[in-house]
């Protein structure tokens, strides 16, 4: 997606506090291990590392001694959200392409509102693809576990169950018809009924079984496109199938394939319209021997631009629904 001469800024968000499953927080040293940089270069396409926003005290992720209270990680979630929001608007506001490696998917609270608070003010409207097993729309209220990464989308898109303490930048900053999650198979009863009543568009794994992942996810470029919007990428890794992706704490069977998910990032890099990219919720400690981490490098590739042959295969033609 991104001009041949626009830097790709990757940022690392080291956390697992929004998880109650400890590991996510070593994901962005195994993109980075995996390769991920080099994947760039290979692209001829400049790049920027920033390190990785961390605590200074062990995450739950790295000290099972310092396992902590709900209150302590919440103040960790929110310290890393708010860090990462003003990050990654310095980085748009350069010109640049951010690319954010959690952590745990609560992370998108930062990385969402830097989005917003870049685009909003030059009245471009921000579109969002969420593609996941699950939809993160839960509030304090419907959420079953009380984790954080479950909660995001709720944040962003004003939620109000949200007391006084989950104030920031994210607050409100995301319309819900604006986003799509893509690709989910478990979603919380009273965190359905909240989906659908705020119109966010859920592209669940049966409708890509019926009317194939590329129908449904070219209804999402064409959305984006038709309102001139910036359209960020949200990967959670548990999307993908367990069977090709098993380095994550909350997997669920009947995931993405791998030549879907490729496909999914291939198109959205001919669409033009990315400008911004999470990949979440890599656990390196339950992968085996780097899989998954592999695995996001080549999705990444593909969403900048990494191809095969090198030619478009021309336009898509289908049928959509109204
Ligand atoms: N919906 C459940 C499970 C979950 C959501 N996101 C992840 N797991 N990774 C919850 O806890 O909110
Ligand atoms: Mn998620
Ligand atoms: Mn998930």
């Amino acid at each position: 997606s991104p001009a041949r001469t626009q830097r790709i800024d990757i940022l690392g968000i080291a956390t697992a506090s929004g998880a109650s499953v400890r590991g996510c927080g070593m994901g962005p040293e195994a993109l980075r291990v995996a390769g991920l940089l080099e994947a760039l270069v290979d692209l001829d396409l400049a790049i920027a590392d920033h390190g990785d926003l961390r605590r200074p005290h062990p995450d739950i992720s790295t000290n099972p001694a310092s396992a902590r209270l709900p209150d302590e990680r919440k103040a960790d979630v929110l310290d890393l959200a708010a860090r990462a929001s003003d990050a990654g608007l310095a980085i748009l506001e350069a010109g640049n392409f951010p690319v954010f490696l959690g952590g745990d998917h609560s992370i998108a609270m930062g990385t969402l509102s830097a989005v917003a608070r870049h685009c909003l003010p030059k009245r471009k409207p921000v579109h969002v693809i969420w593609i996941d097993a699950h939809a993160d729309y839960n509030t304090p209220e419907t959420s079953p576990s009380g984790n954080l990464h479950g909660m995001p989308l709720a944040l962003l898109c004003g939620e109000k169950e949200f007391d006084d303490s989950f104030r920031g930048e994210w607050l409100g900053r995301i319309d819900p018809r604006n986003v799509t999650i893509f690709g989910a198979r478990s979603i919380d009863r009273d965190e359905r009924r909240l989906v659908q009543a705020r119109g966010v568009e859920v592209v669940d794994m049966r409708k890509i079984d019926q009317i194939g992942v590329v129908a449904a996810i070219q209804r999402v470029i064409d959305k984006a496109k038709a309102q001139g919007a910036h359209l960020h990428v949200s990967f959670d890794v548990d999307s993908i199938d367990p069977a090709i992706a098993p380095g994550g704490g909350t997997l669920v069977p009947g995931g993405l394939t791998y030549r879907e998910a490729h496909l999914v990032m291939e198109m959205l890099h001919d669409s033009g319209v990315v400008g911004s990219l999470d990949v979440v919720e890599l656990n390196p400690f339950l992968d085996h021997g780097g899989k998954t981490a592999t695995v996001m490098v080549d999705l990444v590739a593909s969403l900048f631009g990494r191809s095969v042959i090198g030619e478009d295969p021309g336009p898509v033609e289908f049928v959509t629904e109204a």
